[in-house]
Protein backbone atom coordinates (compact mmCIF):
# COMPACT_ATOMS: atom_id res chain seq x y z
CA UNK A 1 0.00 0.00 0.00
CA UNK A 2 2.96 2.28 0.01
CA UNK A 3 3.13 3.59 -3.09
CA UNK A 4 4.43 7.43 -3.04
CA UNK A 5 6.84 6.10 -5.81
CA UNK A 6 4.62 7.51 -8.63
CA UNK A 7 2.92 10.36 -6.88
CA UNK A 8 5.95 11.80 -5.70
CA UNK A 9 6.71 13.06 -9.20
CA UNK A 10 3.48 14.44 -9.42
CA UNK A 11 2.78 18.40 -9.05
CA UNK A 12 1.79 19.85 -5.95
CA UNK A 13 -1.53 18.76 -4.45
CA UNK A 14 -4.69 21.48 -5.39
CA UNK A 15 -5.97 22.71 -1.63
CA UNK A 16 -8.95 21.85 -2.82
CA UNK A 17 -8.15 17.99 -3.33
CA UNK A 18 -7.43 18.21 0.17
CA UNK A 19 -10.67 20.28 1.47
CA UNK A 20 -12.51 17.86 -0.51
CA UNK A 21 -11.06 14.65 1.32
CA UNK A 22 -11.59 16.23 5.07
CA UNK A 23 -15.02 17.35 3.83
CA UNK A 24 -15.90 13.79 3.12
CA UNK A 25 -14.41 12.16 5.52
CA UNK A 26 -16.50 10.54 8.73
CA UNK A 27 -16.11 12.91 11.47
CA UNK A 28 -13.62 12.04 13.69
CA UNK A 29 -15.12 10.65 17.08
CA UNK A 30 -13.71 12.43 20.08
CA UNK A 31 -12.62 15.47 17.96
CA UNK A 32 -13.76 17.98 20.97
CA UNK A 33 -11.75 15.55 23.48
CA UNK A 34 -8.67 15.44 21.36
CA UNK A 35 -8.38 18.99 20.65
CA UNK A 36 -8.70 19.28 24.78
CA UNK A 37 -6.02 16.74 25.41
CA UNK A 38 -3.77 18.84 23.19
CA UNK A 39 -4.53 22.31 24.44
CA UNK A 40 -3.70 21.34 27.69
CA UNK A 41 -0.62 18.99 26.51
CA UNK A 42 0.77 22.44 24.99
CA UNK A 43 -0.19 24.80 27.53
CA UNK A 44 1.26 22.66 30.01
CA UNK A 45 4.38 21.98 27.93
CA UNK A 46 4.78 26.23 27.41
CA UNK A 47 5.17 26.42 30.58
CA UNK A 48 7.68 23.78 31.62
CA UNK A 49 10.70 25.06 32.49
CA UNK A 50 14.25 23.85 34.54
CA UNK A 51 15.13 20.53 33.21
CA UNK A 52 12.97 20.10 30.45
CA UNK A 53 14.07 21.91 26.82
CA UNK A 54 12.10 24.82 26.86
CA UNK A 55 8.61 24.09 24.99
CA UNK A 56 9.98 21.73 22.13
CA UNK A 57 7.66 19.62 21.09
CA UNK A 58 7.69 16.66 18.84
CA UNK A 59 5.07 14.82 17.41
CA UNK A 60 5.90 11.07 16.60
CA UNK A 61 3.58 9.12 14.31
CA UNK A 62 4.07 5.39 14.35
CA UNK A 63 2.56 2.12 12.79
CA UNK A 64 0.59 1.98 9.42
CA UNK A 65 -3.13 3.84 8.49
CA UNK A 66 -5.63 0.98 7.22
CA UNK A 67 -7.71 1.88 4.18
CA UNK A 68 -11.53 0.77 5.28
CA UNK A 69 -13.49 -1.18 2.11
CA UNK A 70 -16.86 -0.86 3.65
CA UNK A 71 -18.36 1.92 6.07
CA UNK A 72 -19.05 -0.42 8.53
CA UNK A 73 -15.52 -2.56 7.94
CA UNK A 74 -15.31 -5.54 8.06
CA UNK A 75 -12.04 -5.66 5.23
CA UNK A 76 -9.30 -3.03 5.14
CA UNK A 77 -6.47 -2.91 3.16
CA UNK A 78 -3.71 -2.33 5.44
CA UNK A 79 0.72 -2.67 6.15
CA UNK A 80 3.46 -3.86 8.03
CA UNK A 81 4.46 -1.08 9.88
CA UNK A 82 5.01 -2.70 13.31
CA UNK A 83 5.25 0.76 15.05
CA UNK A 84 8.67 0.07 16.00
CA UNK A 85 10.60 2.86 14.72
CA UNK A 86 8.01 5.14 16.34
CA UNK A 87 7.86 3.89 20.43
CA UNK A 88 11.72 3.17 20.31
CA UNK A 89 12.62 7.16 19.29
CA UNK A 90 9.54 8.43 21.41
CA UNK A 91 11.55 7.31 24.31
CA UNK A 92 14.76 8.69 23.17
CA UNK A 93 13.04 12.60 22.24
CA UNK A 94 11.69 11.73 26.26
CA UNK A 95 14.97 11.44 27.62
CA UNK A 96 16.50 14.05 24.91
CA UNK A 97 13.99 16.40 27.35
CA UNK A 98 11.34 16.79 24.48
CA UNK A 99 7.91 16.88 25.02
CA UNK A 100 6.22 14.02 22.88
CA UNK A 101 3.03 13.79 20.85
CA UNK A 102 2.30 9.81 20.29
CA UNK A 103 0.11 9.28 16.71
CA UNK A 104 0.00 5.91 16.96
CA UNK A 105 -1.89 3.17 15.19
CA UNK A 106 -4.05 1.55 18.11
CA UNK A 107 -2.32 -2.27 18.97
CA UNK A 108 1.29 -1.40 17.41
CA UNK A 109 4.34 -0.93 19.47
CA UNK A 110 4.41 1.50 22.61
CA UNK A 111 7.01 3.34 23.79
CA UNK A 112 9.30 1.54 27.02
CA UNK A 113 7.39 -1.93 25.99
CA UNK A 114 9.73 -3.31 23.68
CA UNK A 115 11.57 -5.78 25.68
CA UNK A 116 8.01 -7.46 27.21
CA UNK A 117 7.09 -10.75 25.38
CA UNK A 118 5.15 -10.95 22.56
CA UNK A 119 1.83 -11.79 24.52
CA UNK A 120 2.83 -9.64 27.77
CA UNK A 121 -0.08 -10.73 30.10
CA UNK A 122 0.11 -14.42 29.44
CA UNK A 123 3.86 -14.84 29.83
CA UNK A 124 4.64 -12.30 32.22
CA UNK A 125 1.71 -13.44 34.75
CA UNK A 126 0.85 -15.89 36.95
CA UNK A 127 -2.56 -16.34 39.63
CA UNK A 128 -0.57 -16.98 42.85
CA UNK A 129 -3.81 -18.02 44.62
CA UNK A 130 -7.72 -17.24 44.20
CA UNK A 131 -6.90 -13.34 44.97
CA UNK A 132 -3.13 -12.27 43.88
CA UNK A 133 -1.28 -12.24 40.89
CA UNK A 134 2.49 -12.38 40.87
CA UNK A 135 4.64 -11.35 38.06
CA UNK A 136 7.10 -13.90 36.64
CA UNK A 137 10.71 -12.67 38.05
CA UNK A 138 12.35 -13.49 34.88
CA UNK A 139 10.36 -10.28 33.18
CA UNK A 140 9.97 -8.39 36.66
CA UNK A 141 12.51 -5.77 35.68
CA UNK A 142 10.83 -4.99 32.11
CA UNK A 143 7.74 -5.13 33.19
CA UNK A 144 8.43 -2.61 36.32
CA UNK A 145 9.99 -0.01 33.96
CA UNK A 146 7.48 -0.25 31.02
CA UNK A 147 4.96 0.46 33.61
CA UNK A 148 6.61 3.08 35.62
CA UNK A 149 8.47 4.70 32.90
CA UNK A 150 5.69 4.63 30.47
CA UNK A 151 3.03 5.95 33.41
CA UNK A 152 5.13 8.61 34.79
CA UNK A 153 5.60 10.34 31.43
CA UNK A 154 1.91 10.30 30.74
CA UNK A 155 1.26 11.83 34.21
CA UNK A 156 3.39 14.63 34.16
CA UNK A 157 2.56 15.65 31.05
CA UNK A 158 5.45 14.94 28.67
CA UNK A 159 3.54 12.45 27.06
CA UNK A 160 0.03 12.55 25.28
CA UNK A 161 -1.18 9.44 23.25
CA UNK A 162 -3.25 9.66 20.60
CA UNK A 163 -4.55 6.51 19.10
CA UNK A 164 -5.73 6.13 15.43
CA UNK A 165 -6.76 3.35 12.68
CA UNK A 166 -8.01 4.40 9.66
CA UNK A 167 -6.56 7.24 7.07
CA UNK A 168 -9.22 9.22 7.69
CA UNK A 169 -8.63 9.35 11.78
CA UNK A 170 -4.75 9.83 10.92
CA UNK A 171 -4.89 12.81 8.64
CA UNK A 172 -7.69 14.48 11.09
CA UNK A 173 -5.81 13.85 14.51
CA UNK A 174 -2.45 14.85 12.54
CA UNK A 175 -4.37 18.15 11.52
CA UNK A 176 -5.35 19.05 14.78
CA UNK A 177 -1.92 18.53 16.28
CA UNK A 178 -0.89 20.99 13.33
CA UNK A 179 -3.79 23.46 14.69
CA UNK A 180 -1.73 23.18 18.22
CA UNK A 181 1.69 22.96 17.56
CA UNK A 182 1.47 25.94 15.03
CA UNK A 183 1.85 28.50 17.93
CA UNK A 184 5.29 26.52 18.95
CA UNK A 185 7.24 27.48 15.75
CA UNK A 186 10.95 26.10 15.23
CA UNK A 187 10.61 24.66 18.88
CA UNK A 188 8.01 22.03 17.32
CA UNK A 189 8.86 18.57 14.98
CA UNK A 190 6.96 16.34 13.19
CA UNK A 191 8.66 13.11 13.10
CA UNK A 192 6.79 11.62 10.82
CA UNK A 193 7.69 7.89 10.89
CA UNK A 194 3.82 6.09 10.21
CA UNK A 195 3.89 4.34 6.81
CA UNK A 196 0.44 6.30 5.41
CA UNK A 197 -1.16 4.70 2.82
CA UNK A 198 -1.26 6.81 -0.55
CA UNK A 199 -4.90 5.00 -1.80
CA UNK A 200 -8.30 4.99 -0.41
CA UNK A 201 -11.67 4.23 -1.24
CA UNK A 202 -13.72 8.05 -0.20
CA UNK A 203 -16.25 7.68 1.66
CA UNK A 204 -18.93 8.73 -0.42
CA UNK A 205 -18.15 5.99 -2.98
CA UNK A 206 -17.78 3.02 -0.12
CA UNK A 207 -21.06 0.35 0.81
CA UNK A 208 -22.63 0.68 4.23
CA UNK A 209 -22.65 -3.23 4.51
CA UNK A 210 -20.15 -6.07 3.98
CA UNK A 211 -19.22 -6.85 0.35
CA UNK A 212 -21.05 -9.49 -0.80
CA UNK A 213 -19.24 -12.68 -2.36
CA UNK A 214 -21.72 -14.08 -4.02
CA UNK A 215 -21.68 -11.07 -7.40
CA UNK A 216 -18.14 -12.76 -8.13
CA UNK A 217 -15.06 -11.12 -8.58
CA UNK A 218 -14.03 -7.38 -7.01
CA UNK A 219 -13.59 -4.32 -8.86
CA UNK A 220 -12.33 -1.52 -6.81
CA UNK A 221 -10.80 1.74 -7.89
CA UNK A 222 -8.95 3.35 -5.16
CA UNK A 223 -8.77 7.28 -5.33
CA UNK A 224 -5.10 8.74 -4.29
CA UNK A 225 -4.65 10.05 -0.81
CA UNK A 226 -4.16 13.71 -1.23
CA UNK A 227 -0.29 14.58 -0.37
CA UNK A 228 -0.49 16.57 2.94
CA UNK A 229 3.00 16.63 3.39
CA UNK A 230 2.40 19.75 1.32
CA UNK A 231 -0.55 21.25 3.47
CA UNK A 232 1.19 20.71 6.50
CA UNK A 233 4.79 21.79 5.66
CA UNK A 234 3.32 25.28 3.96
CA UNK A 235 0.02 26.20 5.54
CA UNK A 236 -0.80 24.45 9.11
CA UNK A 237 2.58 24.57 11.07
CA UNK A 238 5.37 26.65 9.02
CA UNK A 239 8.19 27.27 11.26
CA UNK A 240 8.30 23.66 12.45
CA UNK A 241 11.21 21.21 11.78
CA UNK A 242 10.02 18.24 9.64
CA UNK A 243 11.47 15.19 9.46
CA UNK A 244 10.04 11.90 7.01
CA UNK A 245 10.87 8.81 6.29
CA UNK A 246 11.00 7.34 3.16
CA UNK A 247 11.14 3.29 2.53
CA UNK A 248 11.65 1.24 -0.28
CA UNK A 249 12.33 -2.54 -0.41
CA UNK A 250 15.16 -1.67 -3.87
CA UNK A 251 18.04 -0.12 -2.48
CA UNK A 252 19.31 1.66 -5.97
CA UNK A 253 16.23 3.92 -5.91
CA UNK A 254 16.34 4.84 -2.20
CA UNK A 255 18.14 7.86 -2.15
CA UNK A 256 17.01 9.14 -5.17
CA UNK A 257 13.33 8.76 -3.42
CA UNK A 258 14.53 10.17 -0.61
CA UNK A 259 16.29 13.32 -2.43
CA UNK A 260 12.91 14.34 -4.27
CA UNK A 261 11.23 13.76 -1.19
CA UNK A 262 13.71 16.30 0.49
CA UNK A 263 12.71 18.94 -2.33
CA UNK A 264 9.44 18.27 -2.88
CA UNK A 265 8.46 18.80 0.18
CA UNK A 266 10.75 20.90 1.61
CA UNK A 267 11.70 18.60 4.43
CA UNK A 268 14.38 19.03 6.63
CA UNK A 269 15.50 16.02 7.04
CA UNK A 270 14.23 12.89 4.87
CA UNK A 271 15.69 9.59 6.76
CA UNK A 272 16.05 6.80 3.99
CA UNK A 273 15.25 2.71 5.43
CA UNK A 274 15.42 -0.60 3.01
CA UNK A 275 13.00 -2.22 4.12
CA UNK A 276 15.18 -5.68 5.27
CA UNK A 277 17.84 -3.52 7.28
CA UNK A 278 15.70 -0.48 8.61
CA UNK A 279 16.30 -2.06 12.20
CA UNK A 280 20.32 -1.53 11.26
CA UNK A 281 21.11 1.46 9.46
CA UNK A 282 19.13 4.67 8.02
CA UNK A 283 20.84 7.41 5.78
CA UNK A 284 19.77 10.58 6.94
CA UNK A 285 19.20 12.76 4.12
CA UNK A 286 19.95 16.95 4.31
CA UNK A 287 19.90 19.80 2.00
CA UNK A 288 24.16 19.77 2.84
CA UNK A 289 24.94 15.87 3.60
CA UNK A 290 23.99 12.07 3.61
CA UNK A 291 24.66 10.74 7.23
CA UNK A 292 25.00 6.92 7.52
CA UNK A 293 23.28 6.12 11.11
CA UNK A 294 24.35 2.80 12.34
CA UNK A 295 23.14 0.43 15.41
CA UNK A 296 26.04 0.26 17.70
CA UNK A 297 25.91 -4.04 16.96
CA UNK A 298 28.69 -4.31 19.99
CA UNK A 299 26.02 -3.09 22.73
CA UNK A 300 23.24 -5.69 23.27
CA UNK A 301 19.93 -4.18 22.68
CA UNK A 302 21.57 -1.56 21.24
CA UNK A 303 18.86 0.38 19.02
CA UNK A 304 19.03 2.63 15.51
CA UNK A 305 16.85 5.27 16.83
CA UNK A 306 19.29 6.09 19.64
CA UNK A 307 21.90 7.80 17.82
CA UNK A 308 19.10 8.63 15.07
CA UNK A 309 17.27 11.05 17.58
CA UNK A 310 20.43 12.29 19.09
CA UNK A 311 21.73 14.09 15.42
CA UNK A 312 17.98 14.80 14.79
CA UNK A 313 17.83 16.66 18.29
CA UNK A 314 21.70 18.68 17.52
CA UNK A 315 20.24 19.87 13.52
CA UNK A 316 16.60 20.82 15.39
CA UNK A 317 18.70 22.92 17.89
CA UNK A 318 20.85 24.19 15.23
CA UNK A 319 17.70 25.33 13.21
CA UNK A 320 16.06 26.87 16.18
CA UNK A 321 19.30 28.93 16.49
CA UNK A 322 19.13 29.90 13.05
CA UNK A 323 15.49 30.96 13.42
CA UNK A 324 16.23 32.83 16.29
CA UNK A 325 19.28 34.75 15.04
O1 LIG B 1 7.06 0.70 12.23
P1 LIG B 1 8.28 -0.10 11.89
O2 LIG B 1 9.38 0.11 12.91
O3 LIG B 1 7.98 -1.53 11.62
O4 LIG B 1 8.83 0.47 10.49
C1 LIG B 1 9.22 1.82 10.40
C2 LIG B 1 8.97 2.36 8.99
C3 LIG B 1 9.73 1.53 7.98
C4 LIG B 1 7.47 2.32 8.68
C5 LIG B 1 9.47 3.84 8.95
O5 LIG B 1 10.84 3.87 9.22
C6 LIG B 1 9.20 4.48 7.60
O6 LIG B 1 9.98 4.40 6.70
N1 LIG B 1 8.04 5.14 7.46
C7 LIG B 1 7.62 5.79 6.23
C8 LIG B 1 7.20 4.78 5.21
C9 LIG B 1 6.95 5.44 3.85
O7 LIG B 1 5.88 6.01 3.72
O8 LIG B 1 7.80 5.40 2.95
Amino acid sequence: MEAVDDADQLPETPKNEVMSFFESAPPLKDAAETEKSLKEFVDRNTSLSVNRKANRVVCVTSGGTTVPLEKRYVRYIDNFASGHRGAASTEYFLKAGYSVIFLYRRGTCQPFCSLLPDDPLLECFSVADDSNIEVDPLHAETVKRAITENRAAVADGTLLKLPFTTIFEYLQILQLISASLRSLGPSAIFYLAAAVSDFYVPWESMTLHKIQSASGPLDMRLAQVPKMLSMLRNEWAPMAFYISFKLETDQDILLAKADMALKKYKMHMVIANELSTRKEEVIVVTEHEKVTVRRDSTQAGAEVECPLVELVVDRHSAYIKKVDA
